[in-house]
């Protein structure tokens, strides 16, 4: 038995010891509702399914770089650590001297672990900008990809308005109404990057309960609001909010009860966007009696709720799900647009909260200093994607596309390198994943465990998990600040990316210019005491390193201003003016009417997807992230593993739905469209909207036949269903979170699920001398 050691995950902060066989875990004593997704953590280290040994797949091994069908199929062969370190290193020179820099892609999207030193997204950019001069990079996220481009020019930066904006202290003070489009789902609020020390926002939607605050969900599934919160659920079709919030806007402006003043003087086109709310501009008026058909839910309803917001205290939140979809701009923009015409934004516990609850970083508090990112260095290539068009860039090199009122050009990637993300979780239609990845001549990824995107790569790089290294835990809206002690030895042969990255820059002749001669010891001493240093500045002080390391744990002092943009701005909008191109909030944008994008106008507008249930796909599919684990992370865990059923992950049924189809509890179903099939376990439940199921994020890909072109997983990864298209010109994000599917109940043999076994793997044959 090893001592106890104080611990970090983007899900909480822990304390964890070697016992004889699994770890043991125990969540902070200050946690005051600690996630269950610590459980995940028991069993995963030695897992069989972590890899243990550099390996190369064996078409890249015997025929060198190229283009290569086979990748997701082959098998792989063990080599020596130095024989994967010099492939690799002599790969990337390769591509560097006869393509350059320009032709490697290092977005190397994901989340990797909470560890701020060993964060592998920042080690790989550090490695390619030190040893060939930078790489092609990705732009804004899979979580937030329309709101991070809209949101700019229509109030300010996404940080801004989502980490310093309404506080959860507000909304118990002082809201009366939380009007909720996606809800704000606990499983959600359990997670944030960089770490989360406590839990509070069940306590805080009790207590504004409990004064009286009123919570209404607007959402497919009941359980997005938690029943603390004593939400009225009203279930809407899926992609539907912005006909429903066009419509509250329609009867609040015809009622009488739009706040002139407020849109006179701190709005930006009002006068455009009210004509095209009441049809002057298209003759189409968006009443109440137009939304209902659209989200299926009564006109009445919708007429009754314009009248009940006004006059009151009231919070509109949209998740970031609603962005997550064809044209998922708009809801971002109307939510906004309908808290402005209820004159709200600046007010305590009023206004516009985009996407708070869906992470627990959002309606915090700020620490006054922030703990130091690992630094990138300098990117010399100034061509990017952004970062969901990753296939349409490896499928369509040269071809012209548009992004935010640019016209760009996808650059030809000879070579990915792939460190701390998935995208065989994270990308929409894996078929046509798989095969943009064919085209590269090189797949370059380090992982701790045989997922998916390891299982597509022809170098795999066997990575420590976080339990068997030292870091620091932190992120700026949480106090703590973690010392992450290393827990246990690294499983077989793994190595930290900054040591394979290390190794790798020696070979490049760049390892002093990588490393600048710090062990990662000396890197985690140096980023404490510029975080000392800035503490300093504001007459602060710490304690030194090896005392906090001892400790295990730091409070930071954090300031209080809450919603600083919008109070500042309402109380002096002259002197304090939003950082859009009029100062105020735009509800007519000229930058983007510039643009002129059909997908996109220059007021926020009601535009139906392309994609809509029909006869042979008549129900809506929500793929939201997953409760029992992060997003693909440890899905073989022991909380993730026990919430499958027959090794399969749960899809949420309407009972109407399922008796259509004869679907039972219980049953194994098949759930597919044009693209591809998963399978999943029916579980029938009036939680979730007719015309609508619902399977989570997260299970591993495991498809029957690797290199079928419509992939069927046996496992329940939604997205092999998912579509891969921009939510629209303007921003190009993710629009995984709907697809639509038909479902049939499965009758066949179960296929066995071996995502969770390694590959096949033969031994080297020919270890490298050296
Ligand atoms: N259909 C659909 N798709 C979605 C979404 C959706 O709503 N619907 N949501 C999207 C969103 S919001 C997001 S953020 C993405 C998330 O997508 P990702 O961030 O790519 O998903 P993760 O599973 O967190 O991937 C992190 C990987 O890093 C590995 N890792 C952990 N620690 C280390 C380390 O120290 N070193 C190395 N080398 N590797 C490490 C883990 O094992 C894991 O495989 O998914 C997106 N995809
Ligand atoms: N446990 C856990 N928590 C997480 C994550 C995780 O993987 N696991 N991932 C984290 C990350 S990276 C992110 S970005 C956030 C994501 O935060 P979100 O994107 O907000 O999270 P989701 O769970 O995908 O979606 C929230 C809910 O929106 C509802 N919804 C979907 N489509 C619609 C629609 O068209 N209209 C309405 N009104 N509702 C709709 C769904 O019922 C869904 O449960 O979550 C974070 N929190
Ligand atoms: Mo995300």
């Amino acid at each position: 038995m090893s001592s106890e050691k104080m611990h970090s995950s983007h899900w909480g902060v822990f304390r964890v010891s070697e016992g004889d066989h699994d770890l043991s875990v125990t969540a902070w004593g200050d946690d005051p509702d600690p996630s269950p997704l610590l459980g995940n953590f028991t069993d995963a280290a030695d897992h069989p399914v972590r890899i243990g040994k550099p390996a190369v797949r064996r078409g890249w091994l015997e025929h060198g770089p190229g283009p290569d069908n086979r990748r997701g199929a082959d098998e792989y062969i063990e080599v020596e650590w130095e024989q994967a370190l010099d492939l690799a290193a002599a790969e990337l020179a390769r591509v560097n001297r006869v393509f350059g820099a320009e032709a490697v892609f290092g977005g190397s999207y994901g989340w990797s672990s909470a560890g701020r030193f060993h964060h592998a997204q920042s080690q790989v950019h550090r490695f390619l900008n030190t040893t060939i001069g930078g790489y092609v990079r990705s732009v804004n996220s899979y979580s937030s990809g329309a709101a991070a481009v809209i949101l700019p020019h229509i109030i300010g930066e996404l940080n801004e308005v989502a980490r310093r904006g309404v506080s959860w202290d507000d909304i118990v003070a002082h809201t009366d109404i939380i009007l909720s489009f996606g809800g704000m789902a606990l499983k959600n609020s359990q997670v944030a990057s960089g770490g989360i020390s406590r839990h509070t926002e069940r306590e805080s939607m009790r207590l504004a309960a409990e004064r009286g605050a009123r919570f209404i969900n607007f959402s497919p599934l009941r359980s997005d609001m938690p029943p603390e919160a004593r939400a009225r659920w009203h279930a809407i079709a899926p992609g539907s909010d912005a006909a429903l919030m066009l419509a509250l806007i329609h009867d609040i402006v015809v009622n009488g009860d739009a706040d002139k003043a407020f849109l006179e003087r701190y709005c930006e086109g009002w006068s455009q966007f009210e004509d095209y709310v009441l049809g002057k501009a298209d003759g189409l008026a968006k009443t109440p009696q137009w939304a209902a058909g659209i989200c299926r839910y009564p006109a009445q309803a919708i007429a009754a709720l314009a009248r009940e917001l006004a006059e009151k205290r009231v919070l509109i939140t949209v998740s970031h799900s609603l962005q997550r979809a064809e044209h998922g701009e708009q809801p971002v923009w109307l939510g906004l647009a309908l808290a402005a015409v209820l004159g709200q934004p600046g007010l305590p516990g009023g206004g516009y909260a985009y996407a708070l609850g869906a992470i627990g970083h959002y309606g915090k508090h700020h620490n006054i200093v922030a703990f130091p990112p690992f630094p990138q260095g300098v990117n010399q290539v100034n061509t990017f994607i952004p970062v969901a068009r990753v296939a349409d860039m490896l499928l369509h090199p040269g071809e012209h596309y548009d992004f935010n009122g640019q016209r760009l050009t996808y650059p030809h990637i000879r070579l990915a390198w792939w460190a701390g993300g998935n995208p065989f979780h994270h990308h929409q239609d894996l078929g046509r994943l798989r095969r943009a990845f064919s085209q590269l001549d090189t797949l370059i990824v380090h992982e701790p465990f045989w997922t998916a995107t390891a299982r597509h790569a022809d170098i795999v790089l066997p990575a420590t998990m976080t339990l068997e290294r030292d870091d620091v835990g932190g992120t700026p809206t949480d106090p703590l600040l973690v010392a992450m002690q290393k827990v246990r030895e690294p499983q077989g042969e793994a190595r930290d990316d900054y040591t394979i990255f290390s190794a790798l820059a020696r070979r490049l002749g760049a390892e002093h210019t990588f490393t600048q001669g710090r062990s990662s010891q000396q890197w985690l001493r140096h980023l404490y005491r510029q975080m000392q240093d800035k503490l300093g500045q504001h007459g602060l002080s710490a304690p030194d390193f090896d005392t906090f390391w001892q400790a295990g744990s730091l409070l930071l002092p954090q300031t209080k201003d809450g919603d600083r943009l919008l109070r500042h701005f309402r109380a002096d909008p002259g002197g304090a003016p939003l950082p859009t191109p009029s100062g105020k909030i735009e509800l007519f944008s000229r930058t983007i009417a510039g643009f002129g994008y059909a997908d996109c106008p220059g007021h926020p507008a009601w535009l139906a997807a392309r994609q809509q249930p029909d006869a042979h796909h008549p129900l809506w599919l929500i793929a939201n992230q997953p409760a029992t684990r992060l997003h693909s992370q440890l899905d073989f865990g022991q909380w993730s593993a026990s919430h499958k059923q027959n090794e399969r992950e749960i899809c949420q049924i309407h009972p109407c739905d399922a008796s259509k189809r004869a679907i039972r509890n219980g049953d194994i179903v098949k759930i597919f469209n044009q693209r591809g099939a998963l399978l999943a376990c029916a579980r029938i439940t009036e939680d979730i909207m007719s015309g609508v199921v619902q399977v989570p994020t997260g299970a591993w890909f495991a498809p029957l036949e690797p290199l079928a072109d419509k992939p069927f997983c046996v496992h329940g990864n939604p997205n092999v269903v998912t579509s891969d298209t921009g939510t629209s010109s303007l921003a190009q994000g993710c629009t995984g979170q709907i697809a639509i599917v038909e479902i049939v109940k499965f009758d066949g043999p179960l296929p066995a699920m071996n995502a969770f076994k390694p590959p096949h793997l033969t031994k080297g044959l020919n270890p490298a001398s050296e």
